[in-house]
C-alpha cells in the first residue's frame, strides 16, 4: 500500500516547488536499560509520507530533480544485525516496495544531500533533531561556499517543514478516516469490557491488562499513548499512569485509554462506579461533566471552532460547579475570574491522528480556526475535586485569556508572568469550603469527532456514559476470567 503516501508526497512537492528541497527525518531508537531499546514507535510526520517503519531513516524531496524527486535514506541490509534485531529493509527495497526513485545507505546522508540542495533556495527542515541538526546546517554552509566559487542560487531560508504538513494532516482522507473509526471501535470494545471486568479489590493494572487484552486480540498492535487507569481520587491527577492502586469500594474508575490500527490512535475516556452504583456526590458531579460534554458536541459542526466547543462546555460545567457550592460566586463571575479552575484546568478538544496529540493550528488569523469536515478531535470536559480542596483560596480578579495571550506575546514570557503574579498579589481573595462529600472525585468523559460535511461522526459512541447506561454494563458478567 503506497498510494496514500504518494499522493501525500506529491501535495507537500506542490509546496516545496522546484526551488525547494524537504527533509524529514524518522524517529530514533531510544534507550531504555542497559541492552534494551524502548518500544520503537515511528515519527508519525515521517510516517505520514513514507510509510517506512524503520529506524534511522531520512525522506528528501526534491521537486523537479532529474536524477530523483524522492530520495530515502535508510540503514543498509547487514545479515549479521538483521539476525539481532530483525530484517531491514535496505536500500534496493526502499525503492522497489516504498516507492523512492532512489535510495542510499544513510551513512551517505551528507554526501548526497550537499549535492541535492545545490541550486535550491528554501530548506524545508523542521530543526531540533540533535543528529540531522548539524549535517543539514554543513550543508548548507558547504552550499554557500559551492555559490561562492560557481555561482548559482543558495539556500537562503530554512522554513519549518511540519507547518505545511501539519496543515495536510488536519484534514484526514478516506483512508485516515477509516483508520481512525476502526482504532475507534476497537478501543471502545476495551472500555466496555473494562466496565464489565472492575469490581472493588483489584489493583488498576487488572483493569488495565483486560482493556489492552481485548485491543490486541481485536488487531491493535499497541496502544495509542499510556493507559490512564484512576481509582478513585487519582482521577484528580490529570496524567496518572502509575496504574498500582488497589480499587476502593466506593472508589469511581476514571480510564482514559485506546489502541492504535495502522497508527493511527483513538483518544476515550469514560468514568464508571467500581461497585456498579454511582453514590449520590459522584452522580451529581457526572451530570454535569455529562451535560458538559452534550453541549460541547452539539457545537462539533462546521464553521464551529475547538475554542467554541471549549467556552460552551465550560460555561455548562461552571453552571454546574455553582449550583452545587464548588464555587461561590455568581456563574458571570466564576467565568470571568476563572474560578473554575480550580477543578477544570484543561482544554476541551484536541486534535486527533496519527498522534493522540494532533498536529495543526488551533488558530488561523489570530482567531479560532473555524472547522471543517475532515477535522477530527475530542470533546472531554472533566471536573476534578482532588482531596486536599476542603478550603481553597480564589482571587477576585477578572481578566480577558487572549488578552492576557496577546500580553504575552508583546511583553514576553517572563515580564508577563510578573505583571500577572503582580496582577493577582493586589487582587481581593476570598476562602471557600468545599462540600465535603465532593472531596476526591474526578469525572472525565472524552468522544473522538470527525467533521462532517453536516456536523459530526461521533466514532466512540458505542462507549455508554448516561448514567442508566453505564450501571447496566457496569452489572453485566465479564467476558474475560476475573483473577
Ligand atoms: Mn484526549
Amino acid at each position: 500500500m503506497t498510494e496514500p503516501f504518494a499522493a501525500r508526497r506529491r501535495r507537500l512537492a506542490g509546496i516545496v516547488g522546484d526551488d525547494g528541497i524537504a527533509i524529514i527525518p524518522a524517529a530514533v531508537e531510544v534507550v531504555r536499560n542497559y541492552d534494551v531499546h524502548h518500544e520503537f514507535r515511528q515519527d508519525s510526520m515521517f510516517w505520514y509520507l513514507t510509510g517506512f517503519h524503520e529506524p534511522d531513516a531520512v525522506a528528501v524531496l526534491t521537486p523537479g530533480s532529474s536524477e530523483a524527486e524522492y530520495t530515502l535514506f535508510v540503514r543498509p541490509k547487514d545479515p549479521t544485525q538483521e539476525v539481532w534485531t530483525g530484517i531491514r529493509t535496505g536500500p534496493e527495497g526502499a525503492k522497489e516496495r516504498f516507492g523512492a526513485d532512489a535510495a542510499y545507505d544513510i551513512s551517505e546522508l551528507e554526501d548526497v544531500l550537499e549535492r541535492y540542495v545545490i541550486g535550491r533556495e528554501v530548506v524545508w527542515y523542521r530543526s531540533g533533531d540533535p543528529r540531522l541538526d548539524p549535517v543539514v546546517s554543513a550543508v548548507i554552509e558547504r552550499a554557500r561556499a559551492h555559490r561562492e566559487r560557481f555561482g548559482g542560487p543558495v539556500p537562503s531560508t530554512v522554513k519549518d517543514v511540519s507547518v505545511p504538513v501539519g496543515e495536510m494532516m488536519l484534514y484526514k482522507d478516506a483512508h485516515e478516516a477509516e483508520m481512525l473509526r476502526r482504532a475507534c471501535e476497537l478501543s471502545a470494545k476495551g472500555h466496555r469490557e473494562a466496565m464489565r471486568f472492575a469490581r472493588p479489590g483489584q489493583y488498576e493494572y487488572q483493569v488495565q491488562a483486560a482493556l489492552e487484552y481485548y485491543w490486541r486480540l481485536a488487531g491493535s498492535p499497541r496502544n495509542g499513548y499510556p493507559s490512564i487507569v484512576a481509582a478513585g481520587a487519582n482521577a484528580c491527577i490529570l496524567h496518572y499512569v502509575e496504574n498500582d492502586k488497589q480499587i476502593g469500594e466506593g472508589d469511581l474508575i476514571l480510564i482514559d485509554a485506546a489502541a492504535e490500527v495502522g497508527g493511527y490512535s483513538s483518544d476515550i475516556t469514560r468514568t464508571f462506579p467500581a461497585s456498579g452504583r454511582f453514590t449520590g456526590p459522584q452522580r451529581a458531579i457526572y451530570e454535569v461533566v455529562l451535560a458538559a460534554q452534550r453541549r460541547g458536541l452539539e457545537l462539533s459542526v462546521p464553521g464551529s471552532s475547538t475554542r467554541a466547543v471549549h467556552d460552551a462546555a465550560t460555561r455548562v460545567l461552571v453552571e454546574g460547579m455553582v449550583d452545587l457550592g464548588l464555587l461561590p460566586r455568581s456563574v458571570e463571575d466564576s467565568l470571568a475570574m476563572h474560578h473554575y479552575t480550580e477543578f477544570f484546568m484543561h482544554g476541551t478538544s484536541h486534535w486527533l491522528g496519527l498522534d493522540v496529540h494532533d498536529r495543526g493550528s488551533y488558530r488561523v488569523d489570530g482567531k479560532p480556526r473555524p472547522l471543517e469536515p475532515g477535522m477530527c478531535f475530542t470533546v472531554e470536559p472533566g471536573i476534578y475535586v482532588a482531596p486536599d480542596k476542603a478550603e481553597i483560596e480564589l482571587t477576585l480578579l477578572a481578566y480577558d485569556v487572549d488578552e492576557w495571550n496577546e500580553r504575552r506575546i508583546r511583553l514576553g514570557r517572563k515580564a508577563a508572568a510578573a505583571l500577572e503574579k503582580e496582577e493577582r498579589e493586589k487582587a481581593e481573595k476570598i476562602r471557600h469550603e468545599v462540600p465535603a462529600g465532593f472531596l476526591g472525585i474526578g469525572v472525565r468523559i472524552e468522544d473522538d469527532v470527525l467533521i462532517t460535511a453536516d456536523g459530526h461522526e461521533n466514532m466512540t459512541l458505542s462507549v455508554p456514559k448516561e448514567i442508566d447506561e453505564v450501571e447496566a454494563l457496569c452489572a453485566e458478567a465479564p467476558t474475560l476470567p476475573l483473577a
